[in-house]
């Protein structure tokens, strides 16, 4: 019998994974392995690589205990050669194997990488999403524009989730309207679940100390799911304590809450310990059951099967080249802050220092701050993407980059979003309770203590105008600039310049 090996990756922790499929663990080897070239490429933060070795480690066993013979490379291996094709030719030398068998990677980088190596490796889709690149084409073929709205709206009819036959449960697609309602004094937001370490987290976390505990990113007080069971409990967790007010919510910012309503389980999704179908299914019972009303079930719903298959479908079908678009031409490095989060803008300040502990922020404090002060600021946006990249535990590639490169910095000219999610302090103001302990005032527009918001947004506007003010939804930003007094234009945009040059100085701001 001739042996092969199976590739399983630090993100392909499914129990059904089409390289396990086509496997046979009679004859095969599974090869797993922690190396170097995959927590460097970026420096990705601590807590994202403990949680991904603790669950890789823990998935080599389950996948033993199911009776495939498993070769793991954990990271202080003095043989390991530390790229991922190095660790399948050793394997293969081991073995006698001639070639492996992988289920695609969910980057560019990694699949070039394994067709470049050199050991033939036979790589099949990954099934695990709901949309097949084949479809993904098929439904963007010939369109103008790739909204999302519509994607979904297929992606509701192929599942049948929320319908009632061929129509949407309630009478219609989309609840967002009822989704943007602002925080209000003593909401009690809940606690996602947490996991006190075992003593496999335990050993990766000395690990991942001892070799990484000096980069960017606190390790301490580790808390997350590391096996499905405890993913699935978390998700039960959630469906219980958070999503009956998830969606009213969802838009809203507290200083000291970084969670909200939100479900904290894109990092288990991503890695593979949930599937979409299973958290989609725990919400619509939750609704069926009465416990959770359509607005919060539909959001969450159109996150996983619209937002999230729609981001993955837009990354493998623009190629590897996007995350070097740069339709703005933004250029600025990005500033020291989004490591240090030493800024007196409270709302960065904020959200920068709970992605330090965390190694999350969720959906608005990624968009509209820390996202939209780059996109404001004329910020590189290919430095942006490295830094989402690194910093946040869910992140990799298919799923950051069309968030990062096309919804928040409209580096793709417009693949993604139709218009840039650019504002002022105004939204942050409404949506959240940052402002009230800000240095700036985000009530004055110009002068000492403007907020650099209010500031940079007509900064923006007005230096991208040729490209802009011909979007319909974007002339009534044109219209009340227009409007404004032309003094003032001009102060708004000199003291924009003068922040920017001292963002350039390197000053404090
Ligand atoms: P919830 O708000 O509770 O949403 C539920 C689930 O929906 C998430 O777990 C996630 O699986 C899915 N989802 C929601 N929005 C998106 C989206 N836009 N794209 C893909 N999936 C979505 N998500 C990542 O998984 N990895 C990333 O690297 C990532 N980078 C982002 C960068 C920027 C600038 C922005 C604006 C968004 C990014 N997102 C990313 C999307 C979204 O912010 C996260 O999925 C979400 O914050 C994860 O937290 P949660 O599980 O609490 O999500
Ligand atoms: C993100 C990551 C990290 C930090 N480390 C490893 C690793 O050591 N071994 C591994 O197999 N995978 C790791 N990953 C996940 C890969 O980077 C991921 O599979 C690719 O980026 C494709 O999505
Ligand atoms: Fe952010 Fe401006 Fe509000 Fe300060 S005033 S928290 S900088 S929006």
């Amino acid at each position: 019998m001739v042996t092969r090996l199976v590739l399983v990756l630090g993100d392909q922790l499914s129990d059904d994974l089409s390289a396990l499929r086509e496997g046979d663990a009679a004859t095969d080897v599974v090869v797993m392995a922690e190396v170097q070239a995959e927590t460097d490429y970026v420096p990705h933060h601590p807590k994202k690589i403990a949680f991904l070795f603790a669950a890789m480690r823990k998935h080599a066993e389950r996948l033993r205990a199911a009776g495939w013979t498993v070769r793991y490379t954990t990271l202080d291996d003095p043989e390991n050669t530390h790229s991922i094709p190095g660790e399948l030719l050793r394997a293969a030398d081991a073995t006698g194997a001639t070639e492996a068998i992988a289920t695609e990677p969910g980057e560019f980088r990694l699949i070039s990488a394994l067709e470049d190596g050199p050991l033939p490796v036979h790589m099949f889709p990954d099934d695990r999403f709901l949309c097949s690149h084949a479809e993904f084409e098929d439904w963007a073929e010939g369109r103008k524009e790739l909204r999302m709205e519509w994607f979904y709206r297929e992606m509701r009819r192929k599942t049948g989730f929320l319908m009632d036959g061929d129509q949407p449960e309630g009478g219609k697609w989309n609840y967002d309207h009822d989704n943007r309602k602002p925080p209000k004094a003593g909401l009690d937001a809940p606690r996602p679940m947490r996991f006190t370490p075992d003593e496999t987290v335990e050993e990766v976390l000395e690990l991942v100390r001892a070799r990484f505990g000096n980069r960017y990113g606190s390790l301490d007080d580790f808390w997350f799911a590391t096996e499905p069971g405890q993913a699935r409990r978390a998700l039960a967790h959630w469906v219980k304590t958070a999503l009956p007010r998830f969606g009213d919510f969802q838009d809203a910012m507290v200083k000291g809450e970084p969670f909200m309503f939100h479900a904290l389980l894109s990092p288990y999704i991503n890695a593979g310990l949930l599937g979409w179908r299973e958290v989609c299914e725990a919400a619509i019972d939750a609704y069926r059951a009465g416990d959770a009303p359509l607005n919060a079930v539909e959001g969450f719903v159109r996150q996983i099967i619209g937002w999230r298959e729609y981001i993955r479908g837009v990354y493998f079908r623009e190629g590897p080249d996007y995350t070097s678009r740069n339709a703005l031409e933004a250029t600025r490095d990005l500033p020291e802050f989004y490591w240090t989060a030493e800024t007196d803008m409270a709302c960065v300040a904020e959200c920068v220092s709970t992605t330090m502990t965390e190694a999350y922020a969720h959906h608005i404090q990624r968009l509209m701050v820390t996202g939209n002060f780059a996109l404001l600021a004329g910020l590189d946006p290919h430095q942006v993407h490295e830094w989402y990249l690194v910093v946040y535990a869910d992140a990799y590639e298919w799923v950051e980059a069309p968030n990062v490169i096309g919804m928040s910095q409209f580096a793709d000219g417009g693949v993604v979003g139709s218009k840039p999610y650019v504002s002022g302090g105004n939204y942050i103001n409404r949506m959240s309770d940052y402002c009230k302990s800000c240095a700036y005032s985000v009530s004055q527009k110009t002068g000492a203590g403007a907020c650099p918001f209010n500031l940079l947004y007509w900064h923006f506007l007005d230096r991208h105008r040729d490209r802009f003010e011909g979007n319909p939804r974007m002339a009534q930003m044109y219209r009340t600039w227009d409007r404004m007094d032309a003094d003032r234009r001009g102060t708004v945009i000199a003291e924009g310049d003068e922040i920017l040059a001292r963002l350039d100085r390197g000053e404090r701001i």
